[in-house]
């Protein structure tokens, strides 16, 4: 048995999941309108109890593992269902995890009913990997603050229900003055529009222009919102890897179906050693990919320090996204000319691949994450193996 075979309940879990988003929610996402949010898709996967799922673990979230099962299922059958489902993760996981009870009660049912749009509002023009240097000003007026700046790439607006924005309490001091706050769609001064980008889901800008906010809308701590973000985003990353998994998984099993059909030059394409050797490739580098999110998901349910989870999360979401871009890619090189037809699987999954080598963190900022952990341990191993040897001497 493999050190991560999924139980007998799991598996289970996996096909119920895969049913209905063949028999109900691919219909839908046919129907929806690219760019734009799938309110009726999203009320599917409400009724199916699918977005309550985000919410069944322990610290209100769900079980990181559960939330990648969830996420490959849905990609391999549904990219539009995957993406509809993460996105209220990440919208609402800041004020699940660290708004007080009021808050999470007010939003939560709505969230997992699919009734309420979540959205996580961090990026901006000028803050993107260097999330500290955002600039979006929360500026103090009476009890509360006001909000003015734009926030920009930000998925679901400005469709958004409710939204987690991250604003500069304290001017010049990074990633100590940043401040999370929860702010309803319909905020007077809040206004936005759709941006036409090449990943198919809603994405947009949003103005906020002296937007009121209170004491009661902060998550967490005044000047503590940064690690509201990244503690958000080390539950979400290895869960991208998932999403990446899924679409990879996809793609090979078309690649699969595809040469081992195909005739040309006297037989299958799947004889060519030159393909049979690509088939192996993808298909190595999806197991790994999967070992890794598998890993990363098991020691966040473990409860493991959080350093090492932040690596493990970092290394699951680079390798998988680099690794899923590859298949994806490599699956329409085997296909030809006929993957690249607009409608075509691959032709879609090509579009769906390519974002998440950015979002929540590109590649780049995963290697930062990775390089500055493992130095970190070895600083530390060095300096505790010098306090041994003073207390010996
Ligand atoms: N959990 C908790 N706290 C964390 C943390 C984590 N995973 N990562 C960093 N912090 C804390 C640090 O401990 C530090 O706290 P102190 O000031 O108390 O020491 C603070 O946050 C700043 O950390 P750091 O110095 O590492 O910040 P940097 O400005 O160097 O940025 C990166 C770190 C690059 C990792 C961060 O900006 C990042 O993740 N960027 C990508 C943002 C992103 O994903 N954007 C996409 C938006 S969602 S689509």
């Amino acid at each position: 048995m493999s050190a991560f075979a999924l139980t007998g309940e799991q598996r289970a879990y996996v096909r119920q999941v895969r049913e209905v988003a063949v028999a109900e929610l691919v219909p839908l996402a046919e129907r929806g309108v690219e760019g734009t949010v799938n309110r009726p898709l999203l009320a599917a996967m409400g009724r199916h109890g699918l977005l309550a799922r985000l919410f069944g673990g322990t610290g209100r979230s769900a079980a990181a593992m559960e939330l990648c099962l969830l996420r490959e299922t849905l990609a391999e059958v549904c990219t539009d269902a995957e993406t509809a489902l993460a996105l209220q993760a990440l919208g609402s996981y800041p004020f699940v995890l660290f708004g007080t009870d009021e808050i999470a009660a007010r939003y939560s049912d709505g969230v997992a009913a699919g009734t309420v749009v979540a959205s996580f509002a961090l990026s901006e023009a000028e803050a993107g990997s260097d999330a500290a240097a955002l600039a979006l000003r929360a500026e103090p007026d009476g009890d509360g603050w006001r909000l003015t700046g734009e926030k920009t790439w930000i998925s679901n607006a400005p469709e958004a229900d409710v939204y987690t924005v991250f604003a500069r309490t304290t001017p010049h001091a990074r990633a100590r003055g940043i401040t999370a706050f929860v702010v309803p769609g319909d905020a007077a001064g809040l206004s936005g529009e759709h941006l036409d980008m090449l990943a198919p889901h809603a994405l947009g800008r949003l103005t906020f222009d002296g937007v009121r906010v209170s004491a009661a809308d902060v998550l967490g701590e005044v000047d503590g919102g940064f690690k509201v973000a990244m503690r958000t985003l080390d539950v979400l990353r290895p869960s991208v890897g998932a999403f990446a998994v899924g679409m990879a998984q996809a793609a090979l099993d078309a690649a699969l179906s595809h040469t081992t059909r195909r005739q040309a030059f006297g037989g299958p394409l799947s004889d060519q050693q030159a393909v049979s050797h690509l088939l192996a490739e993808m298909a190595t580098r999806v197991a790994a990919s999967r070992l890794l999110v598998y890993a990363a998901a098991a020691a966040h349910d473990a409860g493991e320090p959080p350093d090492q989870l932040t690596r493990q999360a970092a290394m699951a979401k680079l390798f998988a996204t680099e690794s899923a871009q590859y298949v994806v890619d490599t699956a329409i090189q085997l296909h030809g000319a006929r993957a690249l037809q607009r409608g075509h699987l691959l032709e879609r999954l090509y579009r769906d691949v390519r974002a998440p080598r950015i979002y929540e963190g590109a590649s780049e900022v995963q290697r930062t994450i990775i390089g500055r952990s493992l130095v970190q341990a070895e600083i530390a191993r060095h300096e505790n193996a010098r306090a041994d040897t003073r207390q010996e001497g």
